[in-house]
């Protein structure tokens, strides 16, 4: 960037985690954060869970659209690895000072597949080792009214019993690092709020906070 504070320049970039239901909102508040952070002249990419690009992220892509079906404990890996491929890039990234805002991630992981009734601890342990979020906001909706927005498409998980299932998996991993959010409120509300985490967020890491690894 264009900075010339030394102080910015040299430290890394945020890990910044959004997650919630399907169809809470995530995608549309990702991109708009992206645009506010490059506005003030931050290095900043816009991410997502699954990659659909890689060739793991095809398997994943085709479970999701129903045109393969995999094991519970197959897709759940497969989910992983599609991170755990993408874990040094990340790393590079935010070493270089490039903060990332990330659309879904092993919350996802953990809630999904164990909203199916995998173990819970079972679910986490392929996730042990990857890069710990900076912060995690999650955009709280009801099943019920996230159903309602455009309606579900043909994917998998796009189902309001399911859905019920991951809102209680979610709850189970919340801590004290999670920001929650109404994400029923109007769309620039929301922005305004995840404004506010994210940059009291970077404030932390230009400050030096160091990066951490999941479980924690
Ligand atoms: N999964 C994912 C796993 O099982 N394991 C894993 O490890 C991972 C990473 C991936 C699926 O895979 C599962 C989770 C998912 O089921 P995806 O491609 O990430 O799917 O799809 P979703 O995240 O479900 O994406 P959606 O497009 O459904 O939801 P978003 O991104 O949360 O919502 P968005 O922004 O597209 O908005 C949805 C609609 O709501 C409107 C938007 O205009 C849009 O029409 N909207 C609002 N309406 C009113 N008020 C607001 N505040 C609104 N905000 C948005
Ligand atoms: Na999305």
């Amino acid at each position: 960037n264009h900075h010339s504070n030394n102080s910015k320049s040299d430290s890394r970039g945020a890990l910044i985690v959004l997650e919630g239901l399907d169809r809470c909102g995530k995608t549309s508040q990702t991109s708009r954060l992206v645009s506010f952070l490059e506005g003030l002249g931050h290095s900043v990419e816009s991410w997502r869970f699954p990659d659909r690009t890689t060739g793991v992220g095809q398997m994943i892509s085709s479970y999701l659209s129903n045109e393969s079906q995999l094991d519970d404990r197959a897709i759940h890996l497969l989910f992983s690895a599609n991170r755990w491929e993408k874990r040094s890039l990340m790393e590079d990234k935010l070493r270089s000072g490039t903060t990332l805002i990330v659309d879904r991630y092993s919350y996802s992981g953990v809630a999904f597949s164990s909203a199916k009734g995998l173990d819970i601890e079972w679910c986490k342990a392929p996730e042990i080792g990857l890069l710990a979020p900076d912060v995690v906001v999650y955009l709280e909706i009801s099943p019920e009214k996230a159903a309602e927005r455009g309606g579900y498409g043909a994917e998998r998980y796009e189902k309001l019993e399911f859905q019920k299932k991951v809102a209680q998996s979610y709850n189970m991993l919340f801590d004290a690092s999670w920001k929650i959010v109404d994400a029923t409120l109007p769309i620039e509300d929301i922005e305004k709020r995840i404004r506010e985490i994210v940059l009291d967020c970077l404030i932390t890491c230009q400050k030096g906070k160091s990066l951490s690894q999941l479980w924690s």
